[in-house]
Order: structure tokens, then sequence, then C-alpha cells
């Protein structure tokens, strides 16, 4: 009796270990097909998702789109500001690598200088999503994919609006984004592509003002101290800028809208109540709502599914003809 009684706890105790074992390294799984099968799956991941930071309401509406859809699928999201510096992007990255997340969504400052901290991220097996803006890489292994607007088409598109108002006679400012980001350079590139080909289409000046409000206003204040009167037209390369470029242009009584021709790019809901003021006259919409579609992805990544290694989002200008009656209908 004793004996057998010593057997049996024995075997609890054993069983018991083993069980309490196995619960640590890798949860029960929910029966397979049950309702919480899918939900539960999700669950399970953790993303770290590195932000260039909050310079613009474009950004906000990005940083806030992927938060609530983590928050949604019941993703762990570790979220890291890096306010504006890849410095800290890198840090975040390896924080990440160490705390040996699921994947790592990487909104990139600038388009150089990630070789090494991907390469340490493809090391340890954890797949590297790029959301938003594009990087320089000999090596295209060191990402999975990147999710993007095509920011040279964005550029062309303003051009074409300016010439089709103009005629192609025009004198430009422009107020670039954050220097080294692939949008300054392709938004740049693309309206060049198009101004080029016409000889009275000039951009007289040329300035970063770093994405924000503030610095796009210090900046088209300079640009009105030298050139006044010969600006007929701003293209900023977000709306924060114009909006910045806006109050300029109004303190210095320019008129702007109408004075001087106002494009730019994002669609925000300031661009839009802008332009239904009529200071503001074209935006190109850039979809910063990249929640949905990066958690999808990141499901088809893990599920071992072909991922194209460029998501290209489609874009388009509104101008003030339509505005008054879209505005209420923005998403952000
Ligand atoms: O246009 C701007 C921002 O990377 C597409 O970054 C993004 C740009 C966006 O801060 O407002």
């Amino acid at each position: 009796m004793i004996r057998r009684f010593f057997l049996v706890t024995v075997l609890l105790a054993v069983l018991g270990f083993s069980n309490a074992a196995c619960r640590k390294e890798r949860p029960e799984p929910p029966a397979e097909g049950s309702p919480d099968e899918k939900a539960s799956a999700t669950k399970a991941l953790t993303v770290g998702f590195s932000q260039v930071g909050a310079e613009s309401a474009w950004r906000t509406a990005e940083t806030k789109s992927i938060k609530s859809e983590a928050q949604r699928r019941g993703v762990n999201l570790k979220f890291s500001d890096a306010q504006g510096r890849q410095e800290n992007q890198i840090k975040s990255i390896k924080n990440f690598i160490a705390q040996e997340v699921d994947v790592i969504v990487l909104a990139p400052v600038v388009e150089t200088g990630w070789e090494p901290v991907l390469k340490e991220a493809k090391a340890s097996g954890i797949p590297v999503i790029l959301v938003d803006r594009g990087i320089e890489v000999s090596d295209d292994s060191l990402y999975a994919t990147l999710i993007a607007s095509d920011f040279v088409e964005e550029g062309r598109m303003a051009a074409r609006w300016l010439v089709e108002m103009t005629g192609g006679k025009v004198n430009i400012v422009e107020l670039q984004g954050t220097v080294g980001s692939a949008p300054a350079i392709d938004r740049k590139r693309g309206f060049a592509e198009i101004s080029d080909q016409f000889p009275d289409m000039k951009i007289i000046k040329s300035q970063s003002g770093e994405f924000t409000r503030a610095k796009g206003k210090e900046v088209m204040e300079a640009f009105i101290k030298s050139e006044g009167g010969n600006i007929q037209a701003v293209y900023a390369h977000n709306d924060d800028m114009a909006l910045g470029a806006i109050q300029a242009l109004d303190d210095a009584g320019m008129n702007p809208g109408r004075g001087v021709l106002v494009i730019s790019i994002d669609g925000v809901r300031g661009a839009f109540e802008a332009m239904v003021a009529g200071k503001l006259n074209a935006t190109v919409e850039c979809n910063p709502l990249f929640g949905p579609i990066t958690f999808d992805t990141i499901d088809k990544l893990l599920a071992g599914d072909t991922v194209p290694k460029k998501i290209v989002n489609r874009d388009r200008l509104y101008d003030q003809s339509e505005a008054a009656q879209v505005i209420d209908s923005r998403k952000y």
C-alpha cells in the first residue's frame, strides 16, 4: 500500500514537473480550428516598431494607425520614437534584437547607414519590414519588404499640376524634407524631372524645412526676404511645411493661394482646411494609414508566403475644386 502510494506520488510529481516545464517553453495551443486559434496565434506576436519621430501630422497619423491596429489584433507592440535621429533608431533596433522580438518594423529617417545593424537583425533571424521610407543597401536580403508610396511619382504629380496652372512659366521656391531622407530625395527628383522640361519653370531657391511647420515658416521667411515678389509658387515636400510657408506669406501680405500658388504632399486634414480657406492650392495624397497592411504583411511573412520586395501605395492629387466635398470623409 505504502509502496503504491509512493509510486503514484512520484508519478504525479514527474508529470506535474514536465507539464510545467513544457508550459514555460510554449503555451498550450488552442484546439485546431477553434475560434480563438487565429486570434491567439497573432496574440503571441511581439513586434518592435522604430518610428522616425513626430515631426508632422502625417507621421502622427502613421503612428496612430500602427498602434491601433496592433492593439486590435492583440499584437504586443514595442514602440520606439527616435526623435528624428538615426542613432536612436539603431539603438532601438539593437534593443529589439536583444529582446528577441518576432519582427522589426522600421520607418528609416534617412536612406544610408543601415547595413551593420540590419546584418545583426539578419544574423538573429529577425525579419525587418521597412515602412513608408526606403533605404540604400547593397544587399537587399537585409530587409523582407518595403511598403511605401512612390515618392518620385508624387513629385512628378505636383510638377505636372503646376505646369497645368502656369503653362510652365513660373518661379518656384522649394521646401525640401529632411536631408538624406527618401521622400526628400525622391520628391525633389520627380519634380525636377518635369520642371527641367520647361526652361521658364525655375526653382529659384531650395532648402530643407525638415518636414516641420516651424522650420517651413522660418525658411519661407528667409526666401521672402531674399526673393520677395519674384516668388510665384511654393513647392513643399509636405503639408506641414506648406502650412508654415502659408503663415509666412500671409504675414508678408503675399496672398498665398492667389498671389502665390502653394502645392505640397501628404493630404492631411490641415491641408484640406487650408484648401477650403483658399490658401493652399493642391496636395498630393500620401497615405499614412499603414497599420492594416503592415500586420497583414507580417502574417504572410510568418506563414511562409512570398511577399513582394516592394508594396506600393497608390496616391492621387487633390486641389481646391473638391476639397470642401471630401474634407469630412478624410481619415487623417
Ligand atoms: O511626407 C512627411 C513626413 O516619410 C512619407 O515623412 C513620409 C514623410 C511625410 O514627416 O510629412
